[in-house]
């Protein structure tokens, strides 16, 4: 719970000092806060259990304005969270994804105006920390 307060904290601050997708680094920083264990999302969020086993394993954020800024999924059911979402303004701008289930994010997709893939990164070696990294479209 902490965590999350801490999340808000930063995504208002986030908004407030006007940081644009294209500060790459800053965006990943204000998710280090995000959290994997499904039993830990509580009722500020609009949750499901999609596979009717009794654990969450879908949970949404909503601003003040009814605006979409995070979505999490349990996408191999273990009580995890995997599947990270994060948007601005309702635009997806982010996600952030465990591919290998360790609770570790090991994939960052940077998306363009909520459908383009403007670039990656990934932790290919499992330790947690980026080594390979792409760019699409302007340079
Ligand atoms: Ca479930
Ligand atoms: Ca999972």
């Amino acid at each position: 719970m902490k965590n999350l307060v801490a999340f808000f904290f930063l995504i208002l601050a986030a908004a407030a000092w006007g940081l644009g997708p294209s500060s790459i680094g800053m965006e990943r920083e204000l998710t280090e806060g995000l959290f994997f264990p499904v039993s830990d999302y509580g009722p500020e969020w609009i949750t499901a259990d999609r596979n009717n086993d009794g654990k969450i394993d879908y949970a949404m954020l909503l601003n003040d304005r009814g605006e979409r800024i995070f979505e999490a999924i349990d996408f191999n059911h273990d009580g995890y969270m995997d599947d990270f979402y994060i948007y601005r303004n309702d635009v997806l701008i982010r996600r952030e994804i465990d591919q290998s289930f360790n609770r570790s994010i090991d994939l960052w997709v940077y998306i363009h105006e909520g459908v383009y893939v403007a670039g990656y990164e990934r932790d290919t070696s499992g330790d947690g920390k980026i080594d390979m990294y792409r760019a699409y479209g302007q340079q």
